[in-house]
C-alpha cells in the first residue's frame, strides 16, 4: 500500500481563460501526480455543480478560491493516509464528504480534480497506466471518436442554433486510421468554406463557426466534406448532431431553432428529416432536459438504428438513466465525470448503461485544459465511444495524442470500432 501524504490546489486557466481547480497529490514515497478539472458551457440543471467564488473582483466571479481551499483543507484532512491505489474507497470518500445530491458543499470543480489525480498517483504507485489502472475488471476498449466540425450555439457566437455538428469514422479499422479520416474531412470543410468566402474561425472545441444560421446547411456542408475528403457518407464516415435543445427553450414545449419557433412535434420532425437526408447516426439532446414524454415520442419517430444520447437529460446520473431505460427515452448517455463529481461515479454510469443494453459516450467539456485524464477513462469504460471537441486546439489534442499513444503500445485493448454503434450505419 502507498499511503496519501499531502493534497495540494490551485487555480490554473482552462482554453476559454477561466480559472479552473489543479490538484497534486503527493505519496508517502514522495511521487506525486496532478490533474486538472474541465468546465461546461451548455450546463444542465441536474448537473453536480461547479464551486465558483462569485467575486466580481475576481475573475468576473469565475475565482475558485473556495474550491482550492476545500482540497487544501477538508479534503486533504480526510484522504490522508488513504492507500491511493483504492479509487472507489477514495471517491466513496469524497462523496461522503460532501455529503449533497449537487456535490455544493466541496463542489464538482475540486472533487472531479481531487478524484483524477488520486486516480494517476493510484496508477504511478502500481506501475500501471492510468487506463488499466481504472479499467479494474471491465473491457477496455479503444474508443471511437465522435469529432466536432462545425459549432454554433453557446459553443461558437452567432451562427447556427444547434450546438454541434460532429464526424464519427464508423468504418475505420483503428483509431490512427480514424484521426487520419476525420483530419482529411475536417481541411476538406476549410477548403468549402473557403471556397464560398466564409470563415474557417473555429468556437472552443476547435470546430469551425458554422458558415450561417442554418443548421441544415451545416449538416449539408459535413456531407459534402465527407465526400470532398474521399470517405463514404453513412458507412465510412458519419454524422453526429448535439442539439443542445435545453438552451433553445422558447417557452414552455417551444424551441427557437435557427430562428424559427417550433413545438415539441416540430422539433423532431425536424430532426427526423434531418437524419432521413443525411446520414447522421447520431443525435444527442434534440428535446429540453426535463421533457421526458418527448425523449419518449423522439424516441419511437428515430427508431432504435438511431443513437439517442441523453446529456442535458441524463447529466451523468444512474438514476435518470434508469429512468430514461424505463421510457424508452434515450438509448445512450453521455458520460461527464465532472457533471457527476468522481471518476468511479462516471466509470458506475457507463456500467449500468452496458448491464441496461444501453451506448455510453464518454466526453469532455466544452472548456478544457492540457490534462488528458480523460482518454485514459474512456478506454477503461469499455465505452467505445470518446467526444473530445475537434482535431484541432492542444486541450483537445490531448486527449486525441494520449489515445493514439494508447492503441500503438504493446498491450494496447482493442478497438471499439463499428461495433460499438447499437445499428450498423447503413452504406449510402
Ligand atoms: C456537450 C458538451 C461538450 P459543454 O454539450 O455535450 O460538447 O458541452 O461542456 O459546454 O456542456
Ligand atoms: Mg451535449
Amino acid at each position: 500500500m502507498t499511503a496519501i501524504d499531502a493534497l495540494d490546489a490551485d487555480w490554473v486557466l482552462d482554453s476559454r481563460a477561466i480559472p479552473t481547480v489543479e490538484v497534486v497529490v503527493t505519496l508517502a514515497d514522495g511521487r506525486s501526480a496532478f490533474a486538472q478539472a474541465p468546465s461546461g458551457a451548455s450546463t444542465g440543471s441536474h448537473e453536480s455543480l461547479e464551486r465558483r467564488d462569485g467575486d466580481p473582483e475576481h475573475f468576473r466571479g469565475k475565482g475558485v478560491r473556495g474550491a482550492v481551499s476545500a482540497v487544501r483543507h477538508q479534503i486533504a484532512d480526510r484522504l490522508r493516509g488513504m492507500d491511493v491505489s483504492t479509487q472507489e474507497e477514495i471517491d466513496r470518500a469524497l462523496v461522503e464528504l460532501d455529503g449533497t445530491e449537487d456535490r455544493s458543499v466541496l463542489g464538482a470543480n475540486a472533487m472531479v480534480a481531487v478524484s483524477a489525480a488520486c486516480a494517476r498517483a493510484g496508477a504511478l504507485s502500481r506501475g500501471i497506466s492510468l487506463w488499466r489502472h481504472l479499467a479494474g475488471d471491465r473491457s477496455p476498449l479503444i474508443p471511437l471518436p465522435m469529432v466536432n466540425l462545425f459549432s454554433g450555439s453557446l459553443h461558437a457566437s452567432g451562427g447556427m442554433g444547434i450546438q454541434d455538428v460532429l464526424v464519427i469514422p464508423v468504418g475505420a479499422p483503428d483509431l490512427p486510421a480514424a484521426m487520419e479520416w476525420v483530419d482529411d474531412v475536417y481541411h476538406a470543410a476549410a477548403d468549402l468554406l473557403r471556397e464560398r468566402g466564409a470563415s474557417t474561425l473555429v468556437g472552443d472545441e476547435g470546430g469551425f463557426g458554422a458558415p450561417s444560421r442554418s443548421s441544415e446547411e451545416a449538416i449539408d456542408l459535413a456531407t459534402q466534406a465527407i465526400v470532398r475528403a474521399g470517405h463514404r457518407p453513412g458507412s465510412q464516415v458519419a454524422i453526429a448532431l448535439d442539439v443542445a435543445a435545453t438552451h433553445l427553450v422558447a417557452s414552455e414545449g417551444c424551441y427557437d431553432l435557427d430562428g424559427e419557433v417550433l413545438e415539441t412535434s416540430q422539433m423532431i420532425e425536424t430532426i427526423a428529416g434531418w437524419v432521413d437526408r443525411y446520414p447522421v447516426v447520431s443525435v444527442e439532446d434534440p428535446l429540453a432536459e426535463d421533457d421526458w414524454e418527448g425523449w419518449a415520442l423522439a424516441a419511437q419517430r428515430l427508431g432504435p438504428e438511431v443513437q439517442l444520447v441523453g446529456d442535458d437529460l441524463l447529466c451523468t446520473r444512474v438514476p435518470r438513466l434508469e429512468r430514461a431505460a424505463s421510457l424508452g427515452a434515450a438509448n445512450t448517455v453521455l458520460v461527464k465525470a465532472n457533471q457527476i463529481g468522481t471518476l468511479s461515479e462516471a466509470l458506475a454510469v457507463a456500467d449500468r448503461a452496458r448491464s441496461l443494453g444501453m451506448g455510453a459516450v464518454v466526453s469532455a467539456r466544452s472548456g478544457e485544459t492540457e490534462d488528458d485524464w480523460l482518454a485514459d477513462l474512456a478506454v477503461a469504460s469499455g465505452a467505445g465511444q470518446i467526444k473530445v471537441g475537434s482535431v484541432a486546439r492542444s486541450e483537445r489534442l490531448a486527449k486525441y495524442n494520449r489515445l493514439l499513444r494508447i492503441s500503438r503500445s504493446a498491450d494496447a485493448p482493442a478497438w471499439g470500432g463499428t461495433g460499438v454503434l447499437l445499428r450498423t450505419p447503413v452504406p449510402r
